[in-house]
């Protein structure tokens, strides 16, 4: 298993989409640091379930981003749970955090748990209008990147752009203020030019859309390691 820190380039699954068996095999063996299973709508046991099950025939390491209390499973390296910055409700902050912690405390396996600090940066995203974010001014993005660490000691602070790409300026604001906190940036990765670029800032880049777009250019991406 690679530990979150060391990694550069991540595969995002979406389990309400669909890629080919085929596919799944070239996203295991692609050399990708992990691959993180998550996403906004019709996030199902089963669907879930379904890719765990291909994915677990694999080494790569695999975590499982939280969005729907009924879909998690045993079986993940890590357990990332959203902390929304820039939403409007704290429902997103800490409430659904604290109903789940209260609900299945004796469940959770703390240890695997990673907390990410999400700024979203996307007004037309799914996830950016399910949250009821407030977008950020680029003052604003570096503010929640220095509560994240700084303030709340989190471990992640997620740029998520999802759908599109982002401002590298803002990016690299961002990265000449943190030094502890991990920098995940996420949103319209398409191409290894496209990976190497938002790379120069971030510690990690994460590739979820373009494998269903367009999957070989997303493959190449992993070029980057
Ligand atoms: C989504 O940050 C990820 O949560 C990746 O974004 O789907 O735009 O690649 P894309």
């Amino acid at each position: 298993m690679k530990t979150i820190d060391t990694w550069q380039h991540v595969f995002k699954l979406d389990p309400a989409k669909s890629l080919t068996d085929d596919e799944l095999d070239f996203v295991c063996e692609s050399g990708t640091d992990a691959i993180i299973v998550g996403g906004t709508d019709n996030v199902t046991l089963d669907g879930v379930l379904d890719l765990l099950s291909h994915i677990r025939r694999y080494e790569v390491t695999v975590a499982l981003e939280v969005s729907n209390i009924e879909a998690v499973t045993p079986g993940f390296d890590y357990y990332l749970i959203p902390v929304v910055l820039n939403s409007t409700e704290k429902k997103w902050m800490m409430d659904i955090q604290h109903e789940a912690i209260k609900s299945f405390g004796p469940m959770i396996p703390f240890n695997d748990l990673i907390a990410e600090g999400y700024c979203i940066m996307n007004p037309d995203a799914k996830v950016y209008k399910l949250t009821n974010c407030k977008l950020p001014t680029v003052e604003d993005a570096v503010g929640y990147a220095k509560m994240a660490e700084h303030l709340f000691r989190l471990p992640v602070f997620y740029l998520e752009y999802s759908g599109t790409k982002g401002d590298t300026d803002v990016l690299k604001k961002i990265a000449s203020e943190l030094s502890n906190t991990q920098i995940i940036y996420g949103g319209g990765i398409k191409t290894l030019e496209d990976a190497k670029e938002m790379k120069q800032y971030a510690d990690t880049i994460v590739v979820g859309n373009s494998l269903y777009t367009d999957f070989k250019q997303a493959i190449k991406t992993v070029k980057l390691n």
